[in-house]
């Protein structure tokens, strides 16, 4: 047989094989290394995306600064991932549904959720999480992994009701070696479903280096390993993420199930407002990853293009700057909520034993 080969065991020959391919349009001076996609001839929409990543960047150094002056309780920054975020957002109908974790309030801002609303949520106040705007959008997860199997439930609703519809799951490099990413990796391939996983390889989890959380080559190739396609992109490229995805949900609304998105980025900033990343990585190789900082590239490339100038940076910075603290002051001057409002989502009947601790709670704040 063609391909047999002999060897100290006998006759074997290769029953699978497998490639995974990695996808960049712009380098690091947003200069095309290859012909650019049909998207790019639509600068208006780049350059509302540009915009985007830019306000999103402001609003993460805001919601730093907000935490280490005590108000804010904690923060997830996005620094360095911006391109995945505006690419997810970009690419998604509004009847799709966003299952994301906690790092992704880029795509959340381009789906409707308020910047309000997650300081709310980042505050301690879950109904920043009971957005206005995407209804059918889940709140973000902080248990991690643990979001994945909820997507093919919602991937599989879709498709037992027939809808032209498309779940998109978002999830960390470290989510990825979590029993939940490969149960249910192997069920949406099984039950072909119209569900796509983005993978937000950042290099870190937490203090855990990408190389000590996996020997594969990729995390893409997870995918080969459930039956379905995966593949790398570079998630510092706005335009490779957005068009690669883009692929990903096309296919998936058409009926032709799963696609593992591997965006090759990195967390510049520290994990969130309670870690202190020098403490486990060097600052050479932060510096090293800044010069694939994606929000300069895609600029430079509207820059290299004449879509973009100083003038019209300078008015953005300014309406970003004005529209994140209107938010924040929106966000100030929310009352909080009664204490006793803990109990009141968990049960559809609060059991007597909860009822009696409420009741306390409620007889407290009126003595207070
Ligand atoms: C089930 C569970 N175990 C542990 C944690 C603690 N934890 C919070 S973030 C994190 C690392 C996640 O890394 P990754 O998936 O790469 O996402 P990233 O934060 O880098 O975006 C861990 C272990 C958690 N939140 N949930
Ligand atoms: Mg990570």
């Amino acid at each position: 047989m063609a391909g047999d080969q002999l060897n100290a065991e006998g006759v074997s020959r290769r029953v699978a094989s497998f490639d995974i391919r990695y996808t960049q349009y712009l380098d690091m001076e947003g200069r095309p290394v290859q012909p650019l996609p049909a998207l790019a001839d639509d600068p208006e929409q780049i350059v509302s995306l540009y915009r985007a990543m830019v306000l999103h960047r402001t609003f993460d150094a805001k919601a730093i600064a907000l935490q280490r002056t005590g108000s804010l309780g904690t923060y997830a920054p996005c620094l360095g991932q911006e391109a995945v975020f505006a690419a997810v957002g970009a690419v998604m109908r509004e009847e799709d549904v966003l299952v994301p974790y906690y790092r992704e309030c880029g795509a959340q801002l381009l789906r409707g959720v308020t910047m309000t609303e997650l300081l709310l949520y980042w505050g301690g106040d879950e109904r920043g999480m009971n957005f206005e705007g995407p209804r059918g959008d889940f709140p973000c997860c902080v248990p991690i992994a643990s979001q994945i199997p909820h997507a093919a439930g919602v991937a599989m609703a879709m498709k037992y009701r027939g809808e032209p519809r498309v779940t998109v799951t978002v999830f960390g490099d470290g989510a990825m070696s979590k029993g939940e990413f490969y149960e249910t990796a192997n069920a949406a391939a099984v039950w072909n479903l119209p569900l796509v996983f983005v993978a937000n390889n950042n290099q870190w989890a937490i203090s855990v280096p990408r190389n000590e959380q996996t020997r594969c080559e990729t995390l893409a190739q997870k995918a080969v390993a459930a039956g379905f396609a995966g593949e790398q992109v570079d998630g510092n490229d706005l335009i490779a993420v957005m068009t690669r995805l883009s692929a990903a949900i096309d296919k998936a609304r058409d009926g032709g199930g799963p696609t593992l998105i591997e965006a090759v980025t990195y967390r510049l900033s520290d994990h969130t407002t309670a870690d202190d990343a020098s403490r486990y990585r060097s600052e050479a190789e932060v510096e090293e990853n800044r010069q694939y900082d994606p929000v300069i590239r895609i600029r430079r490339y509207l820059v290299n293009n004449a879509y973009w100038n100083d003038d019209k940076e300078q008015r953005l910075e300014q309406e970003c700057r004005e529209a994140v603290e209107q938010a924040v002051q929106a966000y100030l001057d929310t009352p909080p909520r009664a204490p006793e409002s803990m109990f009141d989502h968990l049960y559809e009947k609060l059991p007597v034993a909860y009822a009696g601790q409420r009741d306390e709670l409620v007889h407290k704040g009126e003595k207070s």
